[in-house]
């Protein structure tokens, strides 16, 4: 299928974009359909210039779909019974990717107030071992010692230079705004920000550490890829050719720390919820959520299914899924005030079914040494520490160490996308005994608590479940859970 570029035109900007205030870094399509759209409510209902400057350090696909149509793009909500788009023009411009001195001189002259972020979880280059920075990582040793018109590799370092050129200035500093997925966001931000400034210069560590504010933010709405598909839907339905466009469920939630010396749009108008504390939300997303979604993703991908929908269609995941909730994940879970958890995993659930949401396994089953310990290796650390085993949870960690072996139930390679995917091959293809297998690959810290590591239990309830996937298969050790785990 391609697009006729003479039978539907581009789609174009008619008038005039919007000043901006907010830089942003990572603009793939999770921006384009949670960001930029709460910001392009906020300036409707409210005004002010909080346009966005859309900019990625590496990345040149974001730039060559939204800079020819001026930024501006179609968000398309995709329910059970309709596709709906809307134009978005919230986003100001597009920064190619590179230049980062002169990105840095536009956040001086643009008066840029908020620099928000969605670099997925390895874009922090943050170590959970040491609680900070990962200063052996190659790209932030490259940052540290280059100047910033040499390329700059990480977020870390385009912050800090960014936050330096303002500091030798004068002037005010900008408010920085994690919106990945990943628990205390801003203080993971603040930690590798103010690591990587006081590498360079431990004065201007403190005057970040006293000058910038880093609100936390849970972020919520699931948005598969853009497939080709989508954009000539879009064709069709609206008469325009849109590369940029992005679909996306009906479903959105934003908590934010208010926490914005320079201001902010009026997101609360969009319906973002302005809190003190976003950590109870945090945690219910990424357990109630982001776990079951990765337990899914890698059992449904092992079972053969293509999406999330398709997975919880299959016999017994839906049950499984509600199995998870209901015993192992929610009694770990603090509610949120006002909210009531059996509702939320009910309405999770209504979310995964949406037939027209075709998130692929494959999609979410990426990076998963990055997911997996705030997803579901923290809710089986707290069960552990009542003295409560996970054998669900259990399970996905075993398909998860399944997938990671690189060769699916047919015996197919998959296609495994991880930072440590060539490691994780390799400590799975240390020993050929599956007991063993398990054991090299609970040595990965990145990954696993020592505490975990080093538990008889745990290992023997993932090894396990392990056996089962490789002697029943992933659809059929789903449908026998737990009764299969019990008698084990
Ligand atoms: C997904 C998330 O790809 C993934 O790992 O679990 O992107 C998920 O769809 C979002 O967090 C939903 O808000």
């Amino acid at each position: 299928m391609s697009i006729d570029a003479t039978r539907v035109p581009r789609l174009t900007r008619k008038g005039v974009p919007p000043k901006p205030g907010i830089l942003h870094i990572g603009p793939g399509a999770f921006f384009r359909a949670f960001n930029a759209v709460y910001t392009d409510d906020a300036i409707q209902s409210d005004g002010g210039n909080w346009g966005i400057m859309a900019y990625s350090l590496r990345s040149a696909s974001a730039f060559d779909m939204l800079d020819p149509q001026g930024g501006v793009y179609t968000a398309v909500t995709l329910s059970p019974e309709a596709r709906t788009p809307r134009v978005i023009t919230s986003i100001s411009g597009v920064c190619p990717p590179g230049n980062p001195k002169e990105v840095i001189g536009l956040i001086e002259t643009q008066d840029i107030r908020i620099v928000s972020l969605t670099i997925t979880e390895k874009g922090y280059c943050y170590s959970a071992q040491t609680g900070g920075l990962d200063l052996d990582h190659p790209d932030i040793q490259a940052d540290l010692s280059g100047a910033p018109n040499e390329g700059i590799r990480t977020v870390p370092g385009f912050l800090v230079y960014a936050l330096k050129h303002l500091k030798d200035l004068g002037r005010q500093p900008f408010t920085v705004l994690s919106c990945d997925n990943l628990p205390a966001n801003g203080r993971v931000t603040r930690a590798v920000v103010e690591g990587f400034a006081r590498e360079l210069d431990p004065a201007l560590g403190d005057w970040i550490s006293q000058n910038v504010s880093f609100p936390s933010t849970m972020v919520d709405r699931i948005t598969p890829a853009t497939t080709l598909d989508d954009i000539v839907h879009l064709a069709d339905k609206a008469g325009y050719h849109d590369p940029a466009v992005v679909v996306h469920e009906p479903f959105r939630q934003w908590a934010i720390e208010d926490n914005f010396p320079h201001g902010r749009p009026a997101w609360d108008k969009a319906g973002a919820q302005m809190v003190s504390s976003v950590d109870a939300h945090e945690t219910m997303k990424l357990r109630c959520l982001n776990g079951t979604h990765s337990a899914l993703a890698y059992l449904g991908y092992m079972a053969g299914h293509e999406t999330i929908a398709d997975s919880v269609a299959a016999p017994g995941f839906a049950d499984f899924c509600q199995y998870l909730w209901a015993s192992e994940i929610v009694p770990t879970v603090p509610a949120p005030e006002g909210q009531d958890l059996n509702a939320y995993t009910a309405a999770l659930l209504e979310r995964y079914q949406n037939p027209s949401i075709r998130h692929r396994t494959w999609q979410i089953a990426m990076d998963g040494s990055q997911k997996l310990p705030q997803r579901i290796l923290a809710t089986v650390l707290d069960r552990m520490a009542e003295g409560h085993a996970s054998p669900g949870l259990s399970l996905a960690i075993a398909a998860w160490m399944r997938y990671v072996g690189g060769v699916d139930e047919a015996g197919a390679a998959i296609d495994v996308r991880d930072p440590n995917a060539a490691r994780l091959r390799s400590l799975s293809d240390s020993a050929t005994d599956p007991a063993r297998k398990v054991a090299a690959l609970l040595t990965m810290r990145e990954v696993f608590d020592p505490k975990l590591a080093q538990s008889a239990t745990f290992q023997a309830d993932v090894t396990s479940a392990y056996l089962q996937l490789l002697h029943y298969g992933a659809a059929q050790t789903v449908l026998h859970f737990p009764d299969r785990a019990a008698s084990s």
